[in-house]
């Protein structure tokens, strides 16, 4: 049983918004026809508190896209992004919802970022998306969304490394590129990985 995750669909990540994706419209199309292909279609929101730690606005003399430390791990800061509650945070009002079953929240806690949809970025807490799909015999995941070098990239190895047969549908990702070549990297990453990269008219 397969089942479609549709990455951070939201407005803050679409041209316009606090952290705008290049392109990152070009996603939704693409996501929406995907979905008649999947008897599963969950999403995932990035939801930040107000504060949260991964935005440059909480480190004074910092600026996006600066480098700090962070709990354990190294974390890019961003501008503020996905607060809860706002506009930004919605999920694109485009994006089909008839058939999405399921919306996993991530990045709730002001101290440690989540790129991933399984788990935080130190892999301490879990969103509940993997028992979610275990308890309904997903053995296959396919992944979507944005961006292609963070919240793609890291749901994908996570997908991978818990065992998920996993496939990124590279024409319904864009990706951030701070530095270019930043979503074809990523794209290496998730095949050395042994994700499958594909394309929407596979599904
Ligand atoms: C994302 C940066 C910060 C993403 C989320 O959805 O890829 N990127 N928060
Ligand atoms: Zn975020």
């Amino acid at each position: 049983m397969r089942a479609l995750v549709l990455v951070d669909i939201q407005n803050d990540f679409l041209p316009g918004g606090a952290l705008a994706v290049p392109d990152g419209n070009a996603v939704i199309p693409v996501a929406n026809a995907l979905q008649a292909a999947f008897p599963l279609v969950v999403c995932s929101q990035d939801w930040h508190p107000t504060g949260h730690k991964s935005f440059a606005s909480q480190h004074p003399g910092k600026r996006p896209g600066d480098q700090i430390q962070l709990e354990r791990v190294a974390q890019t800061l961003w501008p503020d992004h996905c607060v809860q509650g706002t506009r930004g945070a919605e999920l694109a009002a485009d994006l089909d919802m008839q058939r999405v079953d399921t919306v996993f929240h991530k990045g709730t806690d002001r101290n440690i970022d989540s790129y991933s949809t399984f788990f935080d970025n130190e892999h301490r807490k879990d969103t509940g998306l993997r028992d979610y799909l275990e308890k309904r015999g997903v053995d296959e995941v396919w992944v979507a969304g944005l961006a292609t070098d963070y919240c793609v990239l890291f749901s994908t190895l996570d997908a991978r490394q818990l065992g998920f047969r996993t496939f990124v549908v590279e024409d319904g990702c864009r990706a951030v590129d701070l530095a270019e070549g930043d979503g074809e990297r990523a794209f290496a990453e998730m095949a050395r990985a042994g994700a499958r990269i594909t394309r929407s008219d596979q599904a």
